[in-house]
């Protein structure tokens, strides 16, 4: 069988083959979940359920709030007895360190022949470990990757794994707003409204309701800006004693970087938060089709999709002339300054705009 790469017809039939002699299957996602993430581990946990099959979602972070309302949700277990499992599905993570537990991860391949890695992020080392690889790069999501093979299955499209695949979608599209918001995904995304999901629901919860704690912890974030002038890139910094001041958590950061990113001409932005851990995280996002940000979090051993990625490195943030600086010690023995603040340029329409 060997490593096979793609998401042909093939590898899906190898996929269901393997699902469909299963009487138990583990289903792992990626830790600090997304809405992709939950959504299609728990999309392929309902779609196994309807054909009998039993399924356990294992996640070692929980579930952000804004994601408490996908079908299923509570079932979530944040750790595994690995016991019988015939089948492990590896679901949304692009790299074996995202499942938060490689090592175990790296056990499970040694001993079990049947795992399946379903995913589209650009760097993949899983795919090296794993047997049956439906991976795409150019889908938008593992959501799009997970409605075909669902349906491959022979399951209903219920109005629950409607909802948990549209999440999915909405989550890595940034609400069908971001450049890999293709024909297909909105071809998908109609599919899903058909079959029961609402889009409205599902851009409320996520999308629309924000905390005290996060939108406070956003205006220090925004209050924070800078434009490198040459590199056109957008920073701004989080530390952990904003989280306290704004008595807010990482997870109410999600969002905030796309946010910053919507300045006209951005080339990228790079978000960097001070984590509990000790650790400085930056969250990077683009949407400018000439700069993959994964490439750039590969340097410092992140990874991610081509518009949107991570990384992370020790250090802390400190201040000095009004100047925010990543402390010495960690990815460099001098200091590394932030760009300064340069008043942001007035912009002209985007081309398609002036036509109108
Ligand atoms: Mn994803």
């Amino acid at each position: 069988m060997g490593n096979t790469i793609g998401q042909g017809s093939k590898v899906r039939s190898q996929a269901i083959r393997a699902f469909d002699s299963s009487a138990r299957v583990l289903i792992i996602t990626h830790e600090h979940p997304d809405g992709d993430a939950l959504g299609s581990s728990l999309a392929l946990s309902h779609a196994l359920n309807q054909r009998g099959i039993e399924s356990v979602i294992t996640c070692v972070d929980p579930a952000p709030t804004p994601f408490q309302f996908l079908p299923g949700i509570r079932g979530i277990c944040s750790d595994c007895l690995l016991g019988n499992f015939d089948t492990i599905a590896i679901v949304d993570c692009g790299d074996l360190k995202r499942t938060g537990m490689p090592e175990r991860v790296r056990a499970i391949v040694r001993h079990q022949r049947r795992v399946i890695n379903i995913d589209h992020h650009q760097r993949n080392d899983l795919h090296k470990l794993v047997t049956i690889n439906y991976v795409d790069q150019e889908a938008s999501s593992a959501a799009e990757l997970m409605l075909p093979l669902i349906e491959a299955l022979g399951c209903t499209i219920t109005p629950s794994i409607a909802t948990c695949l549209l999440t999915g979608l909405y989550n890595d599209t940034g609400g069908f707003k971001h450049s890999n918001t293709s024909m297909r995904v909105l071809e998908h995304a109609a599919q899903l409204m058909l079959a029961g999901a609402s889009l409205k629901d599902i851009s409320m919860n996520i999308a629309s309701f924000r905390s005290v704690p996060a939108l406070r912890l956003w205006g220090i974030a925004l209050s924070r800006i800078q434009r490198h002038p040459v590199l056109g890139l957008m920073t701004s910094v989080i530390t952990r004693e904003d989280f306290k001041r704004a008595d807010a958590f990482e997870e109410d950061l999600a969002g905030c970087v796309n946010l910053i990113n919507t300045v006209p001409g951005a080339r990228a932005t790079i978000l960097f938060y001070e984590q509990a851990n000790g650790r400085i995280k930056a969250s990077v996002r683009t949407e400018n089709n000439a700069v993959d940000v994964s490439r750039l979090a590969n340097l410092f051993g992140g990874g991610g999709i081509k518009k949107a990625a991570g990384f992370s490195f020790e250090g802390h943030f400190e201040q000095s002339g009004g100047q925010w600086l990543i402390a010495p010690g960690c990815v460099s023995a001098t200091p590394i300054t932030l760009p300064v603040y340069q008043p942001i340029p007035s912009y002209e329409p985007l081309p398609m705009l002036q036509q109108a």
